[in-house]
């Protein structure tokens, strides 16, 4: 009888175990190298739970899971010596798994995770959190049996350099905020963050030897609305919109992205983009009038009639021929160098608008004395400089791709952000290369159409699929110079953290596997179906991710003088309704089949329907708005 009782328990519980399989087949983001995995069968976590590491910093890494599992399982686990869950840090290093790849086992009577660093470890760990219910993700106590799916992982990245830059100069966010961002990104297993500390809208960084870039220079007047287009202060008015991090702040920061094995890299962007650094020591620019203000988001550029760049109204570079300009970056660098404890820092060197430097007196007398026959080669002069400013603080200098223009310093990496073209060039000249094209992974352009997205800037679009197929190591040049890839989010028109997360996801879980999982692994709709799986999870993290990928695709083009438009989806398996007549379109209205070729004006109305239920937005465009996207 006894007998009979507890096959009928088991089998409920196989029943119960087996309805859950649906919920957690194993699904991580990003893709690992090799998985496979028992259908239906599935390790619990007993309660009390034991965890065992092998060596001090394996502990450091059960100390972060224990923290992670406790808010949703409410168990408190200790740490033992034979743990239902064991950390080991391989006393025989495993080639195959490097400095970051790790071993994966979860069977019936436990959990192993085994890698040759701390940092393989850690990522095993996330991993493991991944395979966990979703409710995992919980920050209050949820009863249930946590199941685990027995599986077999080996992992390892693709490059070592995964990264997501935040710049909080444009719009500031806090030490939490940047806790939250950096948190949130260990999970993806990216490794890299790149903290743009300084431009035009605000220095963020205190520097003790020059107190006034935090004083002046971390404050603008406040403003409110559309950034971009504000009014340029008034004179006398109070700059009361501050925002930047004492070093103790800095270090803490550093601290807590170490524990998520996430190197902190700072960006001082010189010589352009300064505007903040000269309204706190005018004498830093050439042309020292006191005009140039921590800029609170006003347009500073000149168009031509033609739609050209013609200048900058207010000066906001430093000045390449001023001796009292290097003893500047000297003072900063140092406590850079001190505070930050990875071998780069980035200098910036984008968009160095070089007029002012033409028009001055001592650049021009500064070039002649130099040989130097160009501006482009006074600002290589400068970076060259500054490389060695760097290296005399022991550390590698990063720059943005402009600094190849005149001559790259001579061990600059460069990160490749107009294209990938800079990056080709550098690794052809054997510099190390991180891939950022904005065209793939500039995620504060817009993810869908620019009508139903926020406010963001528009000189491109970045759907989510053209960063999932963004390919970082070009065919022509050796991968070895190719260090990885970043997804850079500038903050011009994110304005809070909620608004971040929007614009970060899901372009970052694409981007996570394009670093780190195999090339031959990628595959859009399995991508497609693992980011579903996520969207839930962030939905109860309560992190905000943008849906846009769901959303029509709207070409119009003229042909024999009338408007044809073709609607696309990036994702497959979505029906696509629209109407012409103002009215708003369902699953009811016309199916899109075909472009659609209709002569006079009318507005296209378009939403998209997954199963029968509506799953994009609603994108109306009239058609003076078709017509000026047929003719661009
Ligand atoms: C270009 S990318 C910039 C940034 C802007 C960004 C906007 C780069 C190195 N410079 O200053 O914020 O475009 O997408």
């Amino acid at each position: 009888m006894k007998k009979l009782y507890f096959a009928a328990l088991l089998y409920s519980l196989t029943c119960a175990f087996s309805l859950y399989a649906q919920d957690i087949a194993p699904v991580i983001i990003p893709q690992p190298v090799n998985i496979t995995y028992q259908k239906g069968v599935y390790f619990a976590l007993p309660s009390p739970a034991t965890i065992s590491a092998n060596t001090p910093a394996a502990v450091e890494v059960a100390d972060f899971l224990k923290e992670k599992l406790l808010p949703a399982t409410g168990y408190n686990f200790r740490i033992t010596e034979q743990g239902d869950i064991q950390l080991n840090i391989n006393t025989i290093p495993d080639p195959k798994l490097g400095n970051e790849g790790y071993i994966l086992s979860v069977t019936t009577a436990g959990i192993n995770i085994s890698a040759n660093k701390p940092a393989g470890l850690f990522y095993g760990v996330q991993s493991l959190l991944q395979l966990l219910p979703k409710e995992i993700e919980r920050k209050t106590i949820v009863k249930k049996t946590w199941l685990i799916p027995t599986v077999e992982i080996t992992d390892y990245p693709r490059f070592e350099w995964r990264g997501l830059m935040l710049d909080v100069s444009r719009h500031f966010f806090t030490v939490d905020e940047v806790k939250q961002y950096i948190d949130n990104m260990a999970k993806y297993k990216y490794n890299t963050f790149h903290w743009h500390l300084t431009d035009d809208h605000g220095w963020r960084i205190e520097i003790k030897a020059l107190p006034q870039l935090t004083k002046i220079g971390a404050c603008r007047v406040k403003r409110e609305g559309k950034f971009g287009n504000f009014e340029f202060p008034k004179d006398g008015e109070p700059a009361t919109d501050c925002g930047y991090y004492t070093q103790e702040q800095i270090k803490d920061v550093i601290a807590y992205a170490a524990t998520r094995h996430i190197q902190v890299i700072p960006e001082i962007d010189v010589p352009g983009h300064s505007s903040a650094a000269i309204a706190s020591y005018p004498y830093l620019s050439c042309t020292k009038d006191g005009k140039t203000f921590v800029n609170p988001g006003s347009n500073i550029a000149q168009w031509d009639s033609a739609g050209n760049f013609k200048g900058l109204t207010v000066d906001n570079s430093l000045n390449p021929s001023d001796e009292r300009v290097y003893t500047f970056i000297d003072l900063v660098f140092s406590e850079v160098a001190v505070l930050f404890p990875y071998p780069y820092i980035h200098m910036g060197g984008d968009e160095c608008y070089k007029g002012y430097w033409e028009n001055d007196p001592g650049c021009k007398a500064f070039m002649q004395q130099n040989g130097l026959r160009h501006v482009n080669e006074l600002q290589s002069y400068f970076v060259k400089r500054v490389e060695k400013i760097i290296e005399s603080k022991g550390k590698k200098l990063i720059g943005w791709d402009e600094i190849l223009q005149g001559g790259i310093a001579p061990n600059a990496a460069v990160m490749s952000w107009q294209s990938i073209n800079g990056g080709i060039e550098a690794a052809k000249m054997g510099h190390y290369v991180v891939m950022t094209p904005n065209q793939n992974v500039y995620i504060d352009l817009p993810q869908g159409d620019i009508s139903v997205e926020p406010d963001a800037l528009t000189y491109g679009t970045v759907r989510l699929k053209s960063a999932y197929l963004f390919e970082p190591v070009p065919n022509e040049i050796d991968s070895k110079y190719i260090l990885g890839g970043q997804a850079n989010l500038w903050t011009e028109k994110v304005y809070d953290m909620k608004h971040a997360q929007y614009m970060t996801y899901p372009r970052a879980w694409a981007l996570a596997d394009v670093y780190w999982s195999p090339k031959e692994k990628r595959d859009w709709n399995g991508f497609v179906k693992r980011m579903e799986t996520y969207m839930h999870r962030a939905d109860i993290a309560g992190i905000n991710y943008a849906r846009s990928t769901y959303d029509a695709i709207v070409k119009p083009r003229v042909e024999n003088n009338i408007l044809t438009v073709t609607i696309e989806t990036e994702v497959d398996g979505i029906d696509i309704y629209y109407t012409t007549n103002n009215s708003t379109p369902n699953i009811q209205s016309e199916r899109y089949k075909q472009p659609i070729t209709k002569e006079g004006d009318y507005t296209l109305k378009v939403t998209t329907y997954r199963n029968g239920r509506q799953i994009g937005k609603i994108i109306s465009l009239d058609y003076n708005e078709l017509m000026k996207r047929a003719k661009k």
